[in-house]
């Protein structure tokens, strides 16, 4: 096909459609203006009752998980039910201590396996530092979690997110309504839990989850180092059988209310050292690996890993990883303080073992600082959002970047891969111009690309469609934490970059849209022109073998296979070369980075 090198040599059919207003006198013919003049900047970066388009608070439901196929059971029963248990197991342990067999194997195994050879005694200074900065990143790390998985409140084990597929919810069952938003389906925290709390704060809440992580997995990382160098691993790695009978040992001991003595200091016991072993060697890198199995980026590279072992299974698990944090929390808060509190804390903030109040007193003063975090840091990202996504970027963002030249090549899924359901999301368009073009069924669609290019380009969809077919069928990762697989047909991005050959100087390339974002002005985004020549970037008209629906995007959508869900441009009218998106409107690289702090590159 020539090149249409003349942008205004394809007149419209003359249908009823409002016309772009006329170039300005200095601007030239309209196929080269550029959009940017229907782009806002937000008013105000705080965060308030104006916050994502007004979006009202919405209270979902108990968390509850199914049991087999529509049957679904409330969790909050689990606490009568474990209350009822609990009660149970005393009465079953305290018959059965007495028992002669009982007694014998408890002799045999009281509770430890003996102390390794060369482990050390007592507790490190370091050790208790990194206690406490564990304990203080976890409760961000913890609680933006919540707020995440409250901006898409369902669990799957499968990459097909549809409803009725759902093993846990926070939310109703999915309404009728077929052009329902996963938007819609987000709901609100009780106040103080969340963070930041808000209804639909995920930019936010993921800036505190990947950068506390960041420190996180840091201080865990000197953890490990420290240990191993120490010989203090020796405590914490279970290393002979024993520990087995020795736990259930515990276990009685516990529950017949006559409990172990403490011997922390020197040795733990058995059941607190698995429980330790679990939860330093086993949950905090399952905690690190899941996340990453929710990578976009990462799942398209890694096909053969991300195959099985989809986002949709990293999302339980991380979700049951938190549960055993909150958990082992829990018990271990309790015991710590019913099992000789002052000598316990001592160990652990005073790295002593005697019965003083000065392990209290430091641990207390932790306790404020703790609080003091916990609640300055929801007002703190409200009243400068602004920073938190700089400080989220600049800590995580090394990382991040790493994951952005992954070039994935197609093949990962096939035809029987396609999902039933696929949700919609973001805010559909709502303009006289573009409900004009879609009652002409597109005749008049005219797809205008520009800026930094040699040959700028009005396209209509004849011609789209007469470029070189690019089909590709792919996982979609909206950064809410639904995932869905289709079948996208239309033209690679690559040809659209031979035919409209972009200058050296073009770094960027920024899709805009016929619809307009939750605060006004309209969507757009930023994409890094590096990944414009991947295999899997491409603008789509087709899904699944029929032309695009509305709720999809009609006429013409992205596809950019490395990037999370929010950066794939629906109902696309321009695209315009830039060397850099800061000019472009509120400078930050798209209308989430503008308006809900996302970030202009989400590869993880
Ligand atoms: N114009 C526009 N494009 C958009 C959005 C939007 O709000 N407006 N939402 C984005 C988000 S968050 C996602 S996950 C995908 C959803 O695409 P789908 O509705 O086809 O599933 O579209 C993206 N493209
Ligand atoms: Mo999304």
């Amino acid at each position: 096909m020539e090149p249409p090198t003349d942008p205004q040599s394809f007149p419209s059919d003359g249908a009823p459609t409002k016309q772009p207003p006329p170039p300005a006198a200095d601007e030239g013919p309209h196929a080269y203006r550029s959009f940017r003049s229907e782009l806002t900047r937000k008013d105000d970066d705080v965060i308030d009752a104006q916050w994502a388009g007004s979006i009202p608070a919405q209270y979902g439901v108990a968390p509850r998980v199914r049991i087999g196929e529509r049957k679904w059971f409330n969790l909050l029963w689990l606490i009568p039910i474990g209350f009822v248990l609990l009660v149970i197991g005393i009465a079953v342990a305290k018959g059965i201590r007495g028992l002669p067999g009982v007694q014998t194997f408890m002799a045999e195994y009281p509770g430890a396996s003996s102390r390794p050879a060369g482990a050390p005694v007592g507790f490190p200074a370091w050790l208790g530092w990194q206690h406490f900065l564990n304990l203080f990143f976890m409760i961000f790390i913890i609680r933006s979690g919540w707020q995440i998985l409250a901006d898409h409140p369902r669990l799957y084990w499968t990459r097909h997110s549809g409803p009725g597929r759902n093993w846990f919810r926070m939310q109703i069952p999915v309404p009728e309504d077929p052009l329902y938003t996963a938007k819609q389906d987000s709901i609100t925290l009780p106040s103080g839990v969340g963070l930041p709390g808000r209804r639909h704060t995920i930019g936010l809440a993921r800036w505190w989850h990947l950068g506390v992580d960041t420190l996180w997995l840091l201080n865990g990382l000197i953890f490990y180092i420290l240990l191993f160098s120490t010989g203090q691993w020796l405590r914490l790695i279970p290393l002979h059988w024993d520990v087995i009978p020795n736990s259930i040992s515990v276990a009685i001991q516990y529950l017949s209310l006559d409990w172990p003595v403490e011997t922390g200091w020197t040795n733990y016991n058995s059941l607190q050292l698995i429980a330790y072993f679990v939860t330093v060697f086993i949950a905090a890198p399952l905690a690190m690996i899941t996340g990453l199995g929710m990578s976009p980026a990462l799942s398209t590279k890694f096909s053969w890993v991300s195959s099985v072992f989809s986002i949709q299974v990293a999302r339980s698990l991380h979700f049951l990883v938190m549960c055993w944090f909150v958990l082992f929390i829990i018990i271990h808060v309790t015991l710590v303080l019913t099992t000789g509190a002052l000598n316990n804390l001592n160990h652990m903030y005073a790295s002593q073992n005697t019965e003083s109040w000065t392990g209290f007193w430091i641990f207390a003063a932790s306790m404020v600082v703790v609080i003091v975090g916990w609640v300055a840091a929801t007002p703190l990202t409200y009243r400068y959002p602004r920073m938190v996504q700089r400080i989220g970027y600049a800590l995580i963002g090394p990382a991040q970047r790493l994951f952005e030249h992954i070039d994935s090549k197609p093949g990962q899924y096939t035809e029987k891969d396609i999902s039933p359901y696929f949700w919609h999301n973001g805010k559909y368009p709502e303009s006289r111009e573009y409900q004009g073009l879609r009652d002409g069924n597109f005749a008049n669609y005219r797809l205008r690309i520009n800026g930094l290019v040699e040959n700028p380009v009005e396209l209509d969809l004849g011609q789209l469609r007469a470029l070189p077919h690019h089909e590709q069928i792919t996982q979609h990762f909206c950064i809410q934490g639904w995932s869905g697989v289709a079948k996208w047909g239309g033209v690679s991005m690559q040809t659209i970059m031979d035919l409209v050959k972009p200058k050296p100087e073009a770094k960027w390339v920024i899709f805009y849209s016929f619809a307009d974002g939750s605060d006004g002005g309209i969507y757009y985004d930023a994409q890094a022109i590096e990944q414009m020549h991947y295999d899997l970037t491409m603008l789509a008209y087709d899904m699944n073998d029929g032309a695009l629906s509305f709720g999809h995007g009609a006429p013409l959508r992205l596809r950019n296979e490395v990037e999370l869900g929010f950066k794939m441009v629906k109902w696309i009218k321009g695209i315009e070369f830039v060397e850099s998106f800061s000019e472009v409107g509120g400078g930050e690289g798209g209308y989430n980075n503008d308006h809900e702090f996302f970030g202009y590159s989400q590869s993880i």
